[in-house]
């Protein structure tokens, strides 16, 4: 069974960080009213959702994706590029704690878990504003025993690897060429995104089925004629916060 952890949204949102968007006025009750949503939405997929309360001092939290990496084995605790997530790591150790070994990133290391996208044995982690080689390096020594690889991905104009290219099934990936080179994932099958919807590319695959955005419907189309029966879900307020769906739950196999 998979499972998800999800954390309520901070009193704060609107104090988030933004590095490609302007801020926008963000309604906090319908913010609420977008994630419960979200989390109804994972739950009738058949996961099972643990929900974290929110931390009202830390606008960013709802963002969970972003603190951890969760494999079968091992659990790595991230260190956020942004000085102001890096808080949230420690309140997210106990939960996983109790779901796996946990392991940590160091400084000088930064990683944001929107730049980990786990491709079978390998992680591609990209080099974004968040994420840096010293990061990759490390993630790369921990992982080795648990025999994954772990390489760099070149990533441009987006906030994470994961806003560009994210996996749909173990052939196919939804991809941006805007902001990472589709030559970079050979032997993959690559559904590109309407180039008139450039965030489209984030969709979260959890349980027994996917998780997309209802505001990216020529994509969506897309996604259609190639089989996939998504179910969508509006987070326009999560995306005045320069969230996406991945963003807001971290999933997980059950041991
Ligand atoms: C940030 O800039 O860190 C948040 N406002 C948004 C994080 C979104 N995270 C993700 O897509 N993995």
């Amino acid at each position: 069974m998979a499972l998800a952890l999800t954390r309520a949204v901070s009193a704060r949102l609107r104090d988030c960080e933004l590095t490609h968007l302007d801020r926008s006025p963000i309604d906090l009750e319908r913010a609420r009213e977008q994630h419960a949503g979200y989390v109804a939405a994972l739950r009738a997929l058949a996961v099972q959702v643990i929900e974290l309360p929110a931390l009202d001092a830390l606008p960013d939290s709802v963002f969970v994706e972003d603190v951890a990496i969760v494999l079968d084995e091992v659990a790595v605790l991230t260190r956020p590029g942004a000085p102001s997530r890096q808080p949230e790591v420690e309140a997210i150790a106990p939960a996983l704690a109790a779901q796996r070994v946990l392991a940590r990133i160091s400084a000088p290391g930064t990683l944001d878990g929107g730049d980990v996208l786990v491709l079978g044995r390998t992680l591609r982690i990209g080099l974004s504003g968040r994420s840096n080689q010293a990061a990759i390096a490390e993630l790369g020594t921990l992982l080795a025993p648990h025999g994954y690889t772990v390489q760099a991905q070149a990533v441009r104009g987006c906030l994470h690897l994961k806003s560009a290219v994210t996996v749909l099934d173990a052939e196919t990936l939804l991809i941006q060429p805007a902001w990472v080179d589709p030559a970079d994932f050979p032997g993959w099958r690559l559904l590109t995104v309407d180039p008139r919807e450039a965030h489209a590319a984030n969709i979260l695959k959890a349980g027994d089925g996917w998780i997309y955005p209802d505001n990216f419907p020529r994509t969506l189309e897309r996604l259609a004629r190639a089989g996939y029966a998504v179910t969508t879900v509006d987070v326009s307020e999560l995306q005045k916060a320069e969230g996406a769906v991945t963003c807001c739950s971290l999933v997980y196999a059950e041991r």
